[in-house]
């Protein structure tokens, strides 16, 4: 028996820990193990059952996913966990599965294998494979089904999403829910069914049905994935494959199930989304921030402004259940503010994301303020007034007056310098907190290192993040950050495309075709056209001369075209806001072309996407080499919870390394020729394409070697 698995006897039932640290993965070797405990308890006279059970703070988190990558580059073999399962289904003696923490993947087809399952009532299981762009793999779309029935098998399969203990139980895949000490429990459990038979889930054939009482629930789900999921192939292969147990024998549906694992495990779908899902998990190691740095105790926070954003901020701290003060200039910007709160809570409630009783807790929770006399014993406050330098810097020096020492001063800010430090006499407390708007929805949020940023307060924001359900990046000072500073030639080339001749919604389509879930465009007027054109006005002195500059929509905010706010911008919309297409604009366009001798042509969606998407990787790569951004991953998650890339791309940087950076280098030198100095190619990008390097091996060789310095905060 190896480390992964400890087994101990409890009076007749043989206890069979797993112990593979630290969330008891499938790794190599640890499905051998349990099969050889489970031998063993067999053989054993003295044994009448067998509970198995995880060490740790979880059950079993499902494969090893870092053997994927070694799987698909052939560098070990596919191993298939479905021999495994079946000597366990098929043991002599009764084998209870104890869960805990999380039952994922592999980790509930191993659950299921067995022939009961008990579980603490703060337990999760679930199939988020297509999360990853695969689907379970070792039986779990043939065995759940049977267990749970049709509808439910393929909505937990195709959208991933985990089930609470209390809502398996009650749809029978977990036989009891134990309240207290969970091995004294299942122990007691094991021993009640020891003389009982030991049913077999991929037996139970009373839930499956037959095709055409299904028909209608997998053509629902075939229609969602393709809206909720639109792009990605791993849902419909699951759907598929949950198919495959209604009209296969047990064998013949695992064999279809293995079959679209295999599609799905060899796609760029899923390397992508793996990358992602480790990406994830290295945005916390920041190189002289270590894991042991102090955090700050955030127990009350206040925000300064009611507006949309510095509303939003206030919701997202209600939601995690923080106190929060919310500031403004006047009872009517105030009443204003608390309104839309109450609005848009009360919208969240009427599509069933909360219920009345929590919206109202939530409420109460937040203290609306004109003064900051209350500010003294907050931990953290978010600044979120208009976006004027002169403006914050009053702003934060009151707060430094206000405020106790030690609290942290974040602004909201999504364009300025975080100098605005300048302004207290505590510039080691202040850091940039950029949320996304709407900030209670987006998950994304940059933490901007100021100069003097200490590592407590980066560590306790960056910690907060996770708190508040936002998925925190620690970005450098640089003008627009990482996501703002990228989008910028993202959005000028989409207008100089239309100030060439394509179609306003052509551009458009083009992006969304490639999997965004916005068009550029489309996004400009949500956001407001007017936002980029006050910032352009604030920085034209920056501008080089000579250097070509977009002009539509300058244009169209001079005739009062702000988007969305003003009924029409790029397109026009009606009282439901959806836009339609405003024959006015192109035009307009064509005119102020005219005007400025650009010549008019015919444009592929091709160059649409090329210019677009490597207009962001071109700036990317500045930014990663100016040390504006920790690693290429860190501005992929970025696109992906920020920007609405499709996260089956991987985000920017990844989908310029599956396209291959030769092929992307050489495109933008093309651009370069044509459009010259916007798109001087970034010195890293041209580096890795000549040296046939990638993006992530970048990632890798920085940390590997130690070089992965603090972010650039200028
Ligand atoms: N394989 C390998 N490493 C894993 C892992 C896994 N399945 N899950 C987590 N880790 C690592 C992670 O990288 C991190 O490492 C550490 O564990 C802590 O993770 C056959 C084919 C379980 C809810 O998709 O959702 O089964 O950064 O920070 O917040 O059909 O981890 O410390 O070095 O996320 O407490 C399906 C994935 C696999 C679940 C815990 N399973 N994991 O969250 O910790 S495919 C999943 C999670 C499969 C079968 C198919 C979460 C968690 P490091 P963490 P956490």
């Amino acid at each position: 028996m190896n480390n992964f698995v400890k087994v101990s006897r409890h009076d007749g039932v043989a206890v069979i820990t797993i112990d593979n640290p630290p969330v008891n993965a499938l790794s190599p070797g640890l499905p051998e193990a349990i099969g050889a405990a489970i031998d063993e308890m067999n053989a054993d006279p003295a044994v009448k059952a067998a509970v198995v059970i995880g060490a740790g703070r979880t059950f079993v988190a499902g494969a090893d996913i870092k053997e994927f990558g070694k799987m698909t580059s052939g560098a070990t073999p596919r191993r298939s966990l479905l021999p495994f399962l079946l000597r366990i289904e098929d043991s002599r003696k009764p084998v209870v599965m104890a869960i805990h923490g999380a039952a994922f993947g592999g980790g509930l087809e191993l659950a299921m294998a067995g022939h009961y399952r008990v579980a603490s009532p703060t337990a999760q299981v679930g199939q988020p494979e297509v999360k990853l762009g695969i689907i379970p793999g070792a039986a779990g779309t043939q065995r759940l089904p049977r267990l749970v029935g049709v509808a439910k098998a393929v909505e937990m399969c195709a959208e991933g999403k985990p089930v609470s203990a209390p809502d398996a139980a009650a749809l029978g895949l977990i036989d009891r829910v134990i309240d207290g000490d969970l091995l004294t429990g299942a122990v007691a459990f094991a021993r009640e069914i020891a003389d009982m038979p030991a049913p077999k889930a991929r037996e139970r054939m009373g839930k499956l049905g037959t095709l055409v009482e299904n028909a209608a629930i997998l053509a629902a789900a075939h229609d969602a994935a393709r809206k909720k999921q639109r792009g990605m192939k791993a849902p419909l292969a699951a759907i598929e494959a949950v198919e495959a147990a209604i009209t296969m024998p047990f064998e013949e549906g695992c064999q279809a199930e293995q079959k679209l694992f295999t599609e799905c495990l060899f796609s760029d779908q899923s390397k992508a989304l793996i990358h992602i899902f480790f990406g994830e998990r290295e945005l916390a190691k920041i190189p002289d921030v270590p894991k042991e740095t102090p955090v700050i105790p955030v127990n009350r926070v206040a925000v300064v402004g009611s507006g949309t954003m510095g509303g939003g901020i206030a919701m997202v701290f209600a939601n995690a259940g923080i106190p929060v003060l919310l500031k403004d200039v006047d009872e009517a910007a105030l009443d204003l503010g608390m309104e839309k709160i109450r609005k848009n809570y009360a919208s969240s409630v009427q599509r069933g994301r909360f219920k009345q009783a929590f919206v109202d807790e939530r409420l109460r929770l937040i203290t609306p303020a004109l003064s900051y006399d209350a500010f003294s014993d907050v931990d953290i406050v978010v600044e979120a007034v208009f976006e004027g330098m002169a403006l914050k810097k009053s702003v934060f020096a009151d707060l430094d007056r206000a405020c106790k020492p030690g609290a942290i001063l974040a602004s909201n800010t999504s364009t300025l310098n975080i100098e605005i430090a300048g302004a207290t006499s505590r510039p080691e407390a202040v850091i940039g907190t950029h949320f996304f708007s709407p900030a209670n929805v987006m998950r994304l949020l940059e933490i901007v290192r100021g100069k003097k940023s200490s590592k407590e307060v980066i560590a306790t924001c960056m910690q907060l993040s996770k708190r508040l359900g936002k998925i925190g990046v620690l970005v450098g000072n640089c003008r627009g950050f990482v996501g703002n500073r990228m989008f910028g030639p993202y959005r000028r080339e989409a207008q100089f495309l239309v100030e060439e001749g394509a179609d306003v919604e052509a551009v458009d389509k083009a992006l969304v075709e490639f999997g965004n879930a916005m068009g550029p465009l489309a996004t400009g007027d949500l956001a407001g056209l007017d936002v980029g054109w006050r910032i352009r006005k604030e920085y034209r002195h920056l501008e080089k001369p000579g250097i070509r500059q977009p002009f539509a929509e300058d244009r169209l905010c001079e005739l009062g075209r702000y988007g969305q706010k003003t009924m029409k911008g790029w397109y026009r919309y009606d009282e439901n806001r959806r836009a339609n297409v405003d024959p006015e604009v192109t035009a307009l366009v064509r005119k102020w072309s005219a005007e400025a001798e650009i010549p008019q042509r015919q444009i592929s969606a091709e160059e649409i996407v090329d210019r677009c998407i490597y207009a962001l990787v071109n700036e990317g790569a500045r930014i990663l080499e100016e040390r504006f951004a920790l690693r290429a991953v860190d501005i992929d998650i970025i696109y992906l919870n920020g920007y609405g890339f499709p996260a089956y791309r991987g985000g920017p940087m990844w989908h310029a390394d599956t396209v291959g950076l030769p092929k992307v280098y050489q495109r933008i030198c093309e651009f370069h020729h044509q459009h010259r100095e916007l798109w001087a190619p970034a010195p890293l990008l041209k580096r890795l394409a000549e040296s046939g390097k990638t993006f992530a091996e970048f990632d890798r060789e920085q940390s590997a070697a130690g070089l992965l310095e603090r972010v650039n905060s200028a």
